[in-house]
């Protein structure tokens, strides 16, 4: 139902969006983004590209200008630019070729793909993250719609390196403001220290570290996705479009991989009456069944590899001299995990809103709201249920 494309490149000029299919009625700024932005370029771990920039959108088009509906969506494509500010360095700027391939990064697959092996800075100026910087910006459109429906969605980091948070009793709300208060943005203060000492040991050490964050997504409603065929099913709809996310290199849904340890009755969320109304006291699904919402917290995790760009060198090969070599260090960030959340979630609240407005339809938001109604009312499910009448 929505769609959305990018361009440029990490060094170039700028980065570009469009969106199409976004309802109308939709008010929307750059303000509304631009918070999301910045929350990205935030966390403790990143190069020097982030003194650099300063991420701010311009909405180019599919907002009324003049007169009562400025400011509102139309229902056209929404384009978008953000600024690399880094630009100014480079265009001038004739770098050495990019020939010793970083293992773990996209130079040598892409290099391959599409014949750049004398120079695959070719390829790594698009594969780069900096494009992140644009789906945060999407995303954040995305959330927009969402909270006309009251659906909030929050990040934090759970892991970096071998240093696990424990957050099984704290409230998801909690998690999400308790996160913004450190720059690892992880919610167990105390682990938020070990972390931070781990990164520190970690560019101490000339390397790269990895870890996990956690999206949360709040108040979505019971329905979206489907069970019926296989590219409908919200789950691996959501995983792919996490998997998406440089580094990202693992996804599970709830406790996905601790469920596969446990008993089945240890797993599944029980099914009980509580004034007639039909709800779980858990939930281990992380809010998917049969690739269907359930009305409970979307949890979903992503597992980063560490940055494949490490000060000290790995083994590799120069494809121009065509001698065995090592790598070439260039500026680049020590973990992407702490400043991974605010992608998380903007991809996310992407697939979210496709999904919701693919189950409620409508070409504005005044047509969506009565129907959404109906949606959230459905799930209250009250038995005894009608059985309907058999013909006779
Ligand atoms: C990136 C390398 C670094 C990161 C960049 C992603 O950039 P540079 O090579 O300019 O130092 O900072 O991420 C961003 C620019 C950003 O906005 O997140 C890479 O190779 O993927």
């Amino acid at each position: 139902m929505l769609r959305f494309l990018t361009a440029g490149e990490s060094h170039g000029p700028c980065l570009i969006g469009i969106i199409e299919g976004l309802p109308a009625g939709l008010r929307l700024s750059a303000d509304d983004i631009n918070g999301d932005l910045a929350r990205r370029q935030v966390g403790f771990g990143a190069g020097g590209r982030m003194k650099i920039e300063k991420d701010e959108v311009e909405i180019l088009s599919g907002l009324g200008w003049n007169g009562p509906g400025q400011g509102l969506t139309t229902g056209g494509p929404i384009a978008l630019r953000i600024e690399n500010r880094d630009w100014a360095n480079w265009k001038d700027r004739t770098p050495p070729l990019f020939s010793v391939p970083r293992p773990g990064h996209t130079d040598l697959a892409g290099g391959i793909k599409y014949g750049h092996l004398y120079d695959m800075r070719l390829v790594l100026e698009r594969s780069s993250a900096r494009e992140t910087a644009m789906r945060v910006a999407i995303g954040a459109v995305a959330r927009h719609l969402l909270g006309e429906f009251g659906i909030t969605i929050g990040s934090y980091v759970t892991q970096i390196g071998p240093i696990r948070a424990d957050l099984t009793e704290m409230p998801y709300a909690e998690r999400f403001t308790r996160a913004v208060e450190n720059d690892v943005r992880c919610p167990d203060a105390a682990r938020a220290d070990e972390m931070r000492e781990y990164i520190r040991a970690t560019i101490r050490r000339r390397d790269t570290v990895g870890g996990v964050f956690e999206v949360a997504a709040l108040g979505v409603p019971a329905g979206l996705g489907s069970h019926v065929h296989w590219d409908r099913k919200l789950d691996g709809r959501l995983a792919q479009a996490m998997m998406s996310v440089p580094a990202v290199k693992g996804v599970e849904i709830g406790p996905a991989f601790e469920n596969a340890a446990r008993y089945g009755t240890e797993v599944h969320d029980q099914i009980y009456l509580e004034e007639g109304i039909v709800t779980r006291r858990t939930n281990r699904a992380g809010g998917l069944e049969g690739g269907i919402t359930t009305g409970q917290a979307i949890v979903i995790r992503a597992a980063l590899k560490p940055i494949a760009t490490t000060l000290n060198p790995l083994r590799s090969v120069d494809l121009v001299s065509g001698e065995e070599t090592e790598t070439n260090y260039e500026r680049s960030d020590f973990t992407a995990v702490t400043r991974g959340g605010p992608i998380g979630e903007a991809v996310v609240a992407w697939v979210l809103a496709d999904a919701l407005v693919e189950k409620l339809g409508g070409d504005s938001l005044n047509e969506m709201r009565p129907r959404f109604e109906q949606v959230r009312a459905a799930a209250l499910v009250r038995p005894p249920v009608a059985v309907p009448e058999r013909d006779a």
